[in-house]
């Protein structure tokens, strides 16, 4: 698939910083370490519906991620999928009488809109779970073949036991897995599978459903946690420094994908740091596309909202916060976006060096772009109140928040 298209990111003065992030499998800090090409997999989406705000704060965290490592002269290699045949898609599309796949290319283009309105970097590589089947099978036929994956009514199931480091993503006790197994795609309550939390590798083709060919698995379509793992060890090889998606994802999908990562290459871990953003929720409730309880960035697009006040609404909480969106929060960033712009618009300013050097402290401290904004906030509310003679700073304030936080003033 293709991406969208990449806004320029500007090259700024100085040294950019080490990027110290939140591991969810330490449930500690760890300063990355990259080389010189990082190397990011982001979870993508499931195209049934809109871009909502939950999933922009997400992919917002992540774009963060690179603009962190891309002020560290690193280059990026960002890989991010599209789960474009799945159970939510062809249910929804069911539901309304649609074509999946008509569904399916009909979010996608959309979610590439509103990702290009947001200036999100695009992924290098833009994978679809359809077009990343060929690659599919040869890895569930291999753990079958290391005795780590069998056959349940010709369905084939991962066998959790086969991963020594199983559960060490995210830590959490059988007991509470197999509950957000059961709310979450995996089904631990049918007969007949050796471990309840065993996931679905290849589901048997089933009447109605749309099927490939899988070689010696039969017809039938991918489970979730083995396409994505099939497109980061493509694309990214083992240990790549950050397997990235929202909290809900932490148990069962990125746990089940470090374990299939690991048992079919002997290796471990599968990434050096597994980043979950926080849930944001509307009246009291996770924004689901299920629930229905959404906001889109597509309609306050559509409703004149400036993305550049969308993007500053989303970096006005700390990405591992669980956080409401409410029209405050909304008012608040085209507010902020208004004071910045009068700002940069002045022909000089105080000085900016010191602000570049506290932005950039800011977000290489796990992402921390509230403290970020607030120093933006107080180079404008500086200039206002004092003025200043340096006739660079207001364009280095515009690079700099272009640069680090991706918003074009
Ligand atoms: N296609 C899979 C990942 S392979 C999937 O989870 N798709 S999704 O469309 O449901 O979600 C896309 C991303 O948005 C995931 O990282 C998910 O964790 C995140 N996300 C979903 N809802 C929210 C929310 N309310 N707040 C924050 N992030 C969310
Ligand atoms: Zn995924």
């Amino acid at each position: 698939m293709h991406a969208w298209p990449a806004s320029e990111v500007p090259a700024l003065p100085g040294q950019g910083r080490d990027l110290r992030i939140h591991d969810t499998a330490t449930d500690g800090p760890v300063t990355l370490d990259p080389g010189p090409v990082a190397r990011i997999y982001v979870c993508g989406i499931t195209p049934y519906d809109a871009t909502h705000m939950g999933h922009a704060a997400t992919y917002n965290a992540f774009d963060l991620v690179q603009r962190v490592w891309l002020d560290t002269k690193r280059q990026v290699h960002y890989v991010q999928n599209v789960t474009d045949v799945d159970d939510p898609l062809l249910e929804r599309a069911t539901r309304d009488g649609v074509d999946w796949a008509d569904l399916a290319v009909q979010e996608t283009t959309l979610f590439r809109e509103d990702m290009t309105a947001l200036r999100m970097l695009p992924p290098r590589h833009y994978i679809g779970a359809v077009e990343a089947i060929p690659g599919i099978v040869p890895l569930v036929e291999r753990l079958r073949d290391l005795g780590a994956a069998y056959d349940l009514d010709g369905d084939i199931y991962f066998s959790v036991d086969a991963d020594p480091h199983f559960g060490q993503v995210s830590n959490l006790d059988a007991a509470a897995m197999r509950v957000l197994s059961a709310e979450r795609g995996g089904d631990p309550d049918r007969p007949g599978k050796k471990n309840p939390l065993d996931p679905m590798l290849w589901l048997a083709a089933r009447e109605g459903e749309p099927s490939w060919d899988g070689g010696t698995l039969g017809r039938g379509r991918p489970g979730w946690h083995i396409e994505c793992v099939a497109i980061a060890l493509d694309h990214l090889g083992m240990t790549f420094d950050v397997q990235g998606g929202g909290s809900d994802l932490a148990f069962p999908h990125h746990e089940m994908g470090a374990s299939h990562a690991q048992v079919l290459t002997g290796e471990f871990p599968m990434a050096k740091a597994y980043v979950h953003a926080g849930m944001v929720g509307l009246d009291g409730e996770k924004m689901s596309k299920s629930r229905g309880n959404l906001v889109f960035v597509s309609a306050l697009r559509r409703d004149g909202v400036d993305p550049a006040a969308i993007r500053l609404a989303l970096h006005s909480h700390h990405y591992r916060s669980d956080w409401e969106w409410t029209d405050q929060v909304l008012q608040d960033a085209v507010d902020r976006l208004g004071r910045w712009r009068a700002a940069v618009s002045r022909p000089d300013g105080p000085s900016a060096d010191a602000l570049v050097d506290e932005v950039r402290e800011a977000l290489a401290n796990d992402l921390d772009a509230p403290a970020a904004l607030a120093a933006v906030d107080r180079w404008a509310a500086r200039q206002e109140a004092e003025g200043g003679t340096d006739i660079g700073a207001p364009g280095l304030v515009s690079r700099t928040v272009d640069a680090l936080l991706g918003v074009a003033l």
